[in-house]
């Protein structure tokens, strides 16, 4: 897949309904074909400007454009964000996927919060402790498996490899779950795409290592 300027809104990796009945078809369609893909056309509206960041990455424009000075650095940051971050958070669901993680993405758990129970118990309190508008993030870093929160669309990419994330914004769930977060958390664990965290985790532990 192309990852530099012009993105574009690829479609889903599924249908806008495949994850019903946790996810609606409305929110999901809204969110992709509306939310994200504003992120794009600002985006793509602003490097119009700039070909010296027309060939970089989503990756690579957050990591060089995050603490630069001017406004539209910092907006290229923050839609490089929001288009990094929806994208994970897509790519991170999936239909019929397997309930639980396995092999060293499951010990890497176990060794961290004690079980995968206790894991969701954690993963669930810090999502339900961003306020307004953010994420929760698993992510891999030099100290292990750690849980983290962002406001808007900040990242933490570049500082860590992140595994798993969970769009708390309210568009994320408000046609379906209205304001009860727990309950729009509690449905996001049926769909969490485990397999893609593996290969997630297995690539993270790699890079990590050979810093
Ligand atoms: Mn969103």
């Amino acid at each position: 897949m192309k990852n530099h300027y012009p993105f574009e809104n690829t479609p889903l990796p599924y249908a806008y309904d495949a994850l019903e009945p946790y996810m609606d078809e409305k929110t999901m369609q809204l969110h992709h074909d509306r939310h994200l893909k504003t992120y794009i056309d600002n985006l793509n509206s602003i490097l119009k400007k700039y070909p010296q960041f027309q060939t970089l990455t989503l990756e690579q424009l957050i990591c060089t454009t995050w603490q630069m000075p001017g406004k539209d650095c910092v907006a290229i940051a923050r839609n490089a964000g929001g288009v990094y971050s929806h994208r994970f958070f897509f790519n991170g669901m999936c239909q019929d996927g397997k309930k639980a993680p396995s092999g060293a993405l499951a010990a890497a758990i176990d060794r961290r919060f004690g079980s995968l129970n206790a894991f969701r118990e954690k993963f669930t309190e810090t999502a339900l402790s961003v306020f307004g508008s953010g994420y929760a993030w698993l992510v891999n870093g030099e100290q292990g498996l750690c849980l983290v929160t962002t406001a808007n669309q900040e990242t933490r990419v570049g500082i860590v490899k992140p595994l798993l994330n969970l769009d708390m914004w309210e568009h994320a769930y408000y046609l379906k779950h209205y304001n009860k977060r727990a309950d729009y958390i509690n449905d996001w664990w049926n769909v969490v795409n485990w397999e893609l965290a593996e290969q997630k985790y297995g690539y993270s532990s790699v890079s990590l290592r050979s810093k």
